[in-house]
């Protein structure tokens, strides 16, 4: 739905509060313990976070994109592991569901996802499939009204908490690519499901990945998404358009909030007997900084506009991920160059964003990925 603009300025404001005057002053903490304190984890579901994109009729807030990218983008102000937390049911954990699964489908699953009680993830990585998704190497074999699944998956965002996991897994073996891919619903405490350890990573510490195992899981027939097998690749291709669009939004947000404190500090900082953003060559990272900031916003605003009104954005959310993530990570680098020192020790919490930013380039497709997507359609538009 179209909420009217007064109602988005509030959810928007709502969102910058809690985020200036909850989630801010825990920023470091949550670096140094990797995890979310639980009191905002509840309150966070109270707030309706979770339920964000999942529809009305089921109990969410339905945003359209457009809205969507207009709240990630306020949550980008501060740590992404406050996001993550609610990302997976908002974004990928969530919309294979909303994009593809049958009624039924939804109302057993969204209504629970909405209030946060049901947590989502989006199983499509293996050891041996990551940007070359459609070879998935996961087995779901039919076995009278069920399938069996074999196999793993890998870096798997929230799994550690997950209650619904979306699994992509090959149910037609004389297919090698996309074609023999189904999408499952499945329980994660079902009998045979197993878990990793938590990775360690090299940035966004309170988020919770980690691998999800699969021995002869038994999952109902009905719990394939839409009812239809061997279709589920494109499922998750529609899923991760909207995903990108989604971190690309995220990526403005944390652009602007490295660009806030970059002109602070430029301006309480002195040397040579004047502030520092008093010099060029600081105010021109600054500018740059705030040029392609607006750039990538002005690219994410109208690629949501269309997807609003039903265009395939698919080549426009790979162009809006490419440069929206290229862009923060050229931000938080000025980021740490302007703060100097100060950038590179921990006080500040610059380099932690610096580091946290890196992981936008990667997941949801690199950016070599996006490349390709962008490429692959421009030649189809010039041969067709
Ligand atoms: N929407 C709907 N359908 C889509 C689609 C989209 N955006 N993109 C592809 N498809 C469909 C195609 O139409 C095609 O269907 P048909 O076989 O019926 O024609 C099918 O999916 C296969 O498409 P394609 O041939 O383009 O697939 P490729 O194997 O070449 O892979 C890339 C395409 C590389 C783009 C894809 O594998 C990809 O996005 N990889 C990165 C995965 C990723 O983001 N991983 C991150 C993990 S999730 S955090």
């Amino acid at each position: 739905m179209a909420l009217d603009s007064d109602t988005l300025n509030q959810l928007v404001d709502t969102v910058e509060k809690f985020v200036e005057n909850r989630l801010r002053p825990l920023e470091s903490q949550v670096g140094a313990e990797d995890r979310i304190p639980d009191d905002v984890v509840t309150e966070m579901k109270e707030l309706g976070f979770f339920g964000l994109t999942i529809p009305e009729e089921y109990g969410g807030m339905g945003l359209n994109m457009s809205e969507e990218v207009a709240v990630v983008r306020a949550f980008g102000r501060t740590s992404p592991a406050f996001r993550s937390l609610f990302g997976t049911n908002v974004g990928i954990g969530s919309q294979a569901l909303v994009i593809d699964g049958t009624e039924a489908q939804k109302q057993q699953y969204l209504p629970g996802m909405a209030t946060g009680e049901i947590i989502g993830s989006f199983c499509l990585t293996e050891p041996d499939a990551g940007s070359d998704a459609a070879s998935v190497k996961l087995t779901a074999k039919k076995d009278g009204d069920e399938y069996v699944l074999n196999g793993t998956k890998r870096y798997i965002t929230n799994a550690p908490k997950a209650h619904l996991l979306t699994v992509f897994a090959r149910t037609d073996m004389s297919q090698a690519g996309a074609r023999g891919v189904s999408a499952f619903l499945v329980d994660a405490r079902s009998d045979g499901i197993s878990l990793g350890q938590p990775y360690r990573k090299m940035g966004q510490q309170g988020t919770y990945v980690c691998d999800v195992m699969f021995d002869d899981v038994r999952v109902p027939a009905e719990n394939i998404v839409g009812g239809r097998e061997n279709v589920g690749f494109a499922t998750a291709m529609k899923v991760l358009d909207k995903g990108r669009l989604h971190i690309s939004a995220l990526s403005v947000g944390v652009a602007e909030r490295l660009i806030d404190d970059s002109v602070r500090y430029a301006l309480e900082r002195e040397q040579f007997g004047q502030a520092i953003a008093e010099f060029q060559l600081i105010q021109s990272m600054l500018a740059r900084s705030q040029t392609e900031m607006f750039a990538a916003w002005c690219m994410v605003q109208e690629v949501a506009r269309r997807r609003d009104a039903g265009e395939n954005v698919a080549a426009l959310a790979a162009s809006c991920k490419l440069f929206a993530t290229e862009m923060v990570g050229k931000v938080a680098d000025n980021a740490v160059q302007i703060h100097g020192g100060a950038g590179y020790v921990e006080d500040y919490g610059i380099e932690r964003f610096y580091r946290d930013v890196r992981l936008f380039r990667i997941y949801e497709g690199t950016s070599e990925i996006q490349q390709t997507v962008i490429a692959k359609d421009m030649l189809r538009r010039a041969g067709s």
